[in-house]
């Protein structure tokens, strides 16, 4: 097999949401492999703080300010880009919100905000990227899923609502758009360790750890929490041409959880 389909060589990536967390580390493996980085925030300091974080990891990447959830911003970031940069060959959709509320307690208003930035932005960019990817003859679309996409649990039901679409919104893309070599995959991570999850790790007032890290720690096969580093192999091998017959999957990059009943307590 030839090594050279892993490569991202020539090949733009635009990864929504990137300045920190899961988006920058799935873009630096992007970049490891070649790819030209483009990458959005919603707030200028935000932006300016991921280019630095890219130029001290030796990236050229380039940033935009851009709410993924405004479809004319979307589009005139595509335009821009195109115009500046080139036709985006990859598309991550990365950037999410979670609201931890049970749901009885959570007004439709919050409940709408994670379903425009989780569910409704991803389709906004995705329809946004997917003409020109027609017209240049391929392109990749992932789209971070999460281990809700699969299950529930309590205080996440927007989260939960979005990330199941999310699946079959990718499952859906996988459907119509196939046919002009376009692959749209989703990455489901397991429990990460990022800004996001920090209130489920925080130390107890007696020093003791949070009983939701002990509980995901027991949940996991690896016995551990996982790092944004691995997400990446499996990122780079859904933006490349290796996985060019791999279509409509979730790859859950967990550390088993989804397979593991839990250990006896
Ligand atoms: P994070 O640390 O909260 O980072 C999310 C990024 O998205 C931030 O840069 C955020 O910018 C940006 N963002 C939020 N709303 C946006 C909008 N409307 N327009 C543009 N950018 C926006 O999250 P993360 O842990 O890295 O997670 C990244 C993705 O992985 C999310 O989709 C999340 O649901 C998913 N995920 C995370 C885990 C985990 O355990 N961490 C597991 C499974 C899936 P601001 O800082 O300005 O909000
Ligand atoms: C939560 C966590 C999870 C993770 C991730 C798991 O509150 O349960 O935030 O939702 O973010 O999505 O895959």
């Amino acid at each position: 097999m030839n090594m050279d389909a892993f490569s991202l060589k020539n090949k733009i990536a635009w990864v929504t949401g990137g300045s920190y967390g899961i988006g920058f580390a799935i873009a630096e493996a992007l970049a490891s492999a070649g790819a030209t980085i483009v990458f959005n925030d919603i707030r200028q300091e935000l932006v300016e703080k991921g280019l630095a974080a890219y130029a001290e990891k030796g990236i050229a990447a380039r940033g935009y300010v851009c709410d993924v959830t405004d479809e004319n911003a979307v589009q005139a970031l595509v335009a821009k880009v195109q115009k500046e940069v080139g036709v985006i060959d990859i598309l991550v959709n990365n950037a999410g919100i979670i609201k931890r509320i049970p749901m009885t307690e959570m007004s439709a208003e919050d409940f709408r905000k994670v379903v425009d930035v989780d569910l409704n932005a991803p389709f906004i960019c995705a329809k946004a990227v997917i003409p020109a990817m027609i017209e240049k003859g391929h392109g990749k679309i992932i789209n971070i899923c999460s281990m809700m996409s699969e299950l529930g649990r309590e205080t996440v039901s927007a989260y939960a609502a979005a990330k199941g679409g999310l699946k079959m919104l990718t499952r859906n893309i996988c459907s119509e758009y196939g046919e002009y070599n376009i692959q749209c995959n989703g990455i489901g991570p397991g429990y990460i360790e990022t800004p996001q999850t920090a209130p489920l790790r925080e130390r107890q007032p007696d020093g003791s750890r949070h009983p939701f890290d002990q509980f995901i720690v027991a949940k996991t096969p690896a016995a551990r929490w996982g790092t944004t580093d691995d997400l990446q192999g499996p990122a780079v091998f859904l933006a490349s041409d290796a996985s060019n017959f791999v279509n409509g999957h979730v790859l859950y990059v967990d550390g088993g959880i989804l397979a593991y009943i839990g250990k006896q307590p």
